[in-house]
């Protein structure tokens, strides 16, 4: 099945789009935007990637925010109880919670991120409130929930029927073997670039399906799952989110580009290092997505099948990423 969705996918060794026509430029201490870039572009994880960025590619041709087409356009991907990786539907962990992690972070360093929350099904949107209403960054677990119910958000059940049948099922053997992502469907990472010239992220996920209860993965931690700075670019991860905080994984990303390494090399460097941390791979999956600040994107992953979802211009698309074997 895989096999044959991925003759609709495009294969791209460097992404480069033409869609910056300024000149880049910068100020000691201050992040500032390019000149004069016309078309915004907006990069997601995996399929479920072509949803939110259309919300989001149409924030942006309406000279909205980077930050806004991240957050609306992963709360669609939330929203979707079908999708049991992100959000309401999620799978539980092994008690049988829903616990959700995300992060949003913008090009000049301000960033917001919740753990562990349950019970609201938009996490992204109280990471979002995180950074714009407290003095923090990231709050956790009975912490997040209060803060977001004080910020009007509604409590739900967020364990739909059919996730609760895989989780019944799973039950049976209970053998815990966290192989993630080798499927196409995970955890929703978007990155974009606004007409400003701006950059935003947003990375959220329900976490390894029937992980300990109070895990955490890579996506909530700034600088593993996401990392954005509008002087270089943006970078967000989707896999076994252990391997990705032991490299600190998408701000390696952002720093490989800051040395010079395109996008779908920077990210194929940081899959380097995560392979040479860990002794056996076979299982391990780990992707990212990057786009500079010029417009320029890439993507790759240890094992194949990851792919990425693009908006620019009036087209949307899907592709494979490149991938390490
Ligand atoms: C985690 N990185 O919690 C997430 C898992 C995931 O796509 O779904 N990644 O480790």
């Amino acid at each position: 099945m895989l096999q044959k969705r991925r003759t609709f996918l495009k294969t791209t060794s460097l992404g480069l789009s033409v869609l910056a026509t300024g000149t880049a430029y910068r100020c000691q201490g201050k992040s500032t935007p390019i000149a004069n870039v016309t078309h915004p572009v907006i990069i997601s994880t995996w399929d479920h990637g072509m949803a939110a960025n259309k919300v989001g590619l149409n924030i942006l041709k309406n000279k909205g925010s980077a930050l806004d087409a991240v957050e609306k356009g992963v709360i669609v991907v939330e929203n979707d109880p079908t999708v049991q990786t992100v959000g309401l539907g999620g799978f539980p962990d092994r008690e049988g919670n829903v616990t959700l992690d995300a992060c949003i972070m913008k090009g000049d360093g301000q960033c917001g991120s919740v753990a562990f929350l349950q019970d609201i099904k938009n996490p992204i949107a109280v990471a979002r409130k995180v950074m714009e209403k407290t003095p923090h960054i990231m709050i956790v677990g009975s912490g997040a929930k209060q803060f977001a119910l004080e910020m009007g958000f509604k409590e739900e059940n967020l364990l739909t029927e059919a996730s609760r049948k895989k989780y019944e099922e799973w039950l049976k053997t209970g053998v815990y073997k966290p192989k993630i992502n080798i499927e196409n469907h995970d955890t929703i990472s978007t990155l974009a670039l606004d007409a400003n010239g701006h950059l935003a992220g947003a990375c959220t996920t329900s976490g390894a399906a029937w992980k300990m209860h109070g895990r955490v993965g890579d996506s909530p931690l700034i600088a593993a799952g996401l990392f954005v700075d509008d002087e270089v670019g943006a970078a967000a991860a989707t896999g076994l989110g252990e391997a990705v905080i032991r490299t600190a994984g998408s701000a390696m990303v952002v720093e490989a580009m800051r040395h010079g390494q395109s996008p779908e090399e920077a990210c194929r460097s940081v899959c380097l290092r995560i392979k040479d941390k860990h002794k056996d791979i076979s299982d391990l999956q780990v992707g990212f997505i990057a786009l500079r600040k010029d417009g320029a994107y890439g993507a790759y992953s240890l094992q194949p099948g990851f792919t990425y979802a693009l908006g620019q211009n009036e087209t949307h698309e899907l592709y494979q990423a490149t991938s390490m074997f």
